[in-house]
C-alpha cells in the first residue's frame, strides 16, 4: 500500500489535497485489502486512484470593460462504475486539478453511500465570481458550458453546484446546454423549481448534515436540543444547517466567510438567519455586515498570520464546519476539545486536517466525516434526477422524508461497516470501508475496463 501511495505521490507530486484524501481512504481500507487477496491481484487501489477521464479546458470570456479574460476549466470523471458521473462544480480562485481530483475521489464513496445509482465526478474553474456582475457571470458560465457540454449528459455525467455555484450559475449553465443540444433534459441538478428542480435540494446538504448529527447523538442517548453549535461558512450548506439546528431547538453562535467570522452570544435566531440569507444570496454581501446590523455580535477578521481560526475556540457542544477543506487544523481541534465540543459533523468536504481527525479520535468525539455527513446534497440531486426521468415533482414532505431516511441509512451503514472491522462508532473508517467495498465489487463484476 505504501508503494502504491508513494508511486502516486511521485507521479503527481503537487497534488497535495488529492494525496490527503487518498491516504485517508487507504488507511481505512487496509484491513479490507488484507482480508481480500483478490483485490491486490485486481489492482483495485491503483484503479480507484486513477480517474476514468480528466478534462481540462480554456474558458475565455469578455468582462464588462470589453477586456478578454481567460480561466481554466476542469471536469474530473473519477468513476462511473455504479452510475453516471455525478458531482458539483466549484468556481473559486483556489481551484486546481488537485482540488478537483480530491473532491471527485471523495464523491465516488459518498455517492456510493447514498445507495442511489451515481458514479463520482467533480469539476469547476479558478474563476472568482466575487465582485463580478450578473452579465460577467453569465458570459463565463456560457463559455464554460460551450466546452463542457460535449462531455456531459443525463446518462453520462450530471454536474451540480458547489462553492461559488448556486441557482444563478446553474441557470446560466443549463440555458447554454439546452441551446447547444436543442434538448431539455436533467443534465444538471440544483435547477430552479419551475424548470426541473426538486424541492428540498437547496436545503438538502445542510439539513442532511444535521440529520446525521442527530443520528450520532442518538447512539449516545443525546439530542441536539439545547446544545450550542459552532457553524463555519455562510453559504448554501451553512445556511440550511443553521435552519435545521434552530428547528430542532439548538443554538448557533457563529458564521463565517473567507474574510472573517461573527460570534453572536445571543444566538442566531430565525430572523437573523433570514437576514443572512438575504445578505449572502441576494445582496451577495459579506458576513461582517451582520455585526453592523446586530451590534450584540462581534466580528473578527481573518488573520493570515495566525496558526489557528479563533472561531473554533468558542465554548460549544457541537461543531459544523461548512466552509471549505482543511479549515480545522490540529490546533483548532485542540481548541474545540478544550471548549467542550463532543461532536464534529462535516457539512464541507474534508474540512478537518488528518491531525485534527486524530485528535477527535483520541478524545472520543462523535465525528461525522464529510463523505457521509454531507451526502444529503447529492442524495437529493439523485432524487432530482429520478423526478426528471419520470417528469414528475414530489412534494416537499416526501423529499424531506426520503432525505431523512437516506441519512439514517448512511449512518447505520457506517456503523455496521466499522463494527465488522472492530472499529465501533468510527464513522470515518465505516464510511470509507462501506463506500469502497461497494464500488470495488462493482468494478470487479464489470471486468478490466
Ligand atoms: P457556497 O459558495 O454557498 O459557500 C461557501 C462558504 O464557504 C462561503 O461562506 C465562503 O466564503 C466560504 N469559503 C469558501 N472558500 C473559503 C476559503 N478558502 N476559506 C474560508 N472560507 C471559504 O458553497 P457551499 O455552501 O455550497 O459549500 C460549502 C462546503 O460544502 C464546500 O466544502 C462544499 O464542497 C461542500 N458541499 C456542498 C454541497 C452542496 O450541495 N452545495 C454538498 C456537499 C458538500 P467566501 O464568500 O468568502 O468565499
Ligand atoms: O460535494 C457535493 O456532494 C456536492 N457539491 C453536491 C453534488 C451534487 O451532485 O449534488
Amino acid at each position: 500500500m505504501e508503494q502504491i501511495m508513494s508511486g502516486i505521490i511521485q507521479r503527481d507530486a503537487h497534488e497535495r489535497e488529492f494525496h490527503q484524501a487518498l491516504r485517508e481512504v487507504l488507511d481505512s481500507v487496509k484491513p479490507v485489502i488484507d482480508r481480500n487477496p483478490e483485490y491486490r491481484k485486481q489492482a483495485v487501489l491503483e484503479r480507484i486512484a486513477e480517474p476514468e477521464r480528466v478534462v481540462m479546458f480554456r474558458v475565455p470570456w469578455v468582462d464588462d470593460q470589453g477586456q478578454v479574460r481567460v480561466n481554466r476549466g476542469f471536469r474530473v470523471e473519477m468513476s462511473s462504475v455504479i452510475g453516471p458521473y455525478k458531482g458539483g462544480l466549484r468556481f473559486h480562485p483556489s481551484v486546481t486539478l488537485s482540488i478537483i481530483k480530491f473532491l471527485a475521489f471523495e464523491q465516488v464513496f459518498k455517492n456510493s453511500l447514498t445507495t442511489l445509482a451515481m458514479g463520482g465526478g467533480k469539476g469547476g474553474s479558478d474563476f472568482n465570481p466575487k465582485g463580478k456582475s450578473d452579465g460577467e457571470v453569465m458570459r463565463f458560465c456560457q463559455s464554460f458550458m460551450m466546452e463542457l457540454f460535449r462531455h456531459i449528459g443525463p446518462n453520462t455525467d450530471v454536474p451540480a453546484g458547489d462553492i461559488g455555484v448556486g441557482a444563478r450559475e446553474i441557470g446560466y449553465l443549463f440555458g447554454m446546454y439546452r441551446k447547444l443540444r436543442n434538448e431539455f433534459t436533467g443534465v444538471l441538478t440544483g435547477k430552479s423549481l419551475n424548470w426541473g428542480g426538486s424541492l428540498i435540494r437547496p436545503e438538502a446538504t445542510g439539513y442532511g448534515a444535521v440529520y446525521f448529527a442527530c443520528e450520532m447523538l442518538a447512539v449516545r442517548g443525546q439530542t441536539i436540543e439545547g446544545t450550542t453549535c459552532l457553524v463555519s461558512g455562510s453559504g448554501n450548506v451553512a445556511q440550511y444547517a443553521v435552519e435545521k439546528i434552530l428547528d430542532l431547538g439548538g443554538r448557533v453562535v457563529t458564521l463565517s466567510d473567507s474574510s472573517g467570522y461573527i460570534y453572536d452570544e445571543e444566538g442566531i435566531d430565525a430572523e437573523k438567519l433570514a437576514y443572512v440569507m438575504h445578505l449572502k444570496n441576494v445582496l451577495r454581501g459579506r458576513i461582517h455586515e451582520y455585526a453592523d446590523k446586530y451590534p450584540g455580535a462581534v466580528y473578527t477578521e481573518t488573520d493570515p498570520e495566525l496558526d489557528h481560526n479563533p472561531l473554533w475556540a468558542h465554548r460549544a457542544d457541537c461543531a459544523f464546519p461548512c466552509a471549505t477543506q482543511n479549515e480545522i487544523n490540529e490546533k483548532d481541534a485542540a481548541n474545540l476539545i478544550k471548549g467542550g465540543v463532543t461532536l464534529v459533523c462535516e457539512g464541507a468536504n474534508m474540512p478537518s486536517t488528518p491531525g485534527a481527525i486524530d485528535l477527535y479520535m483520541e478524545h472520543g468525539l462523535m465525528f461525522g466525516p464529510g463523505k457521509a455527513a454531507n451526502a444529503g446534497g447529492v442524495a437529493v440531486s439523485g432524487l432530482e434526477m429520478a423526478q426528471n426521468s419520470m417528469r414528475l415533482h414530489w412534494p416537499r414532505e416526501e423529499v424531506d422524508q426520503r432525505l431523512r431516511q437516506i441519512m439514517k441509512n448512511i449512518h447505520k451503514t457506517c456503523l455496521d461497516a466499522a463494527a465488522r472491522y472492530g472499529k465501533e462508532e468510527d464513522y470515518l473508517d465505516g464510511a470509507n470501508i462501506a463506500g469502497f467495498v461497494k464500488v470495488v465489487n462493482a468494478m470487479l463484476d464489470q471486468g478490466v475496463v
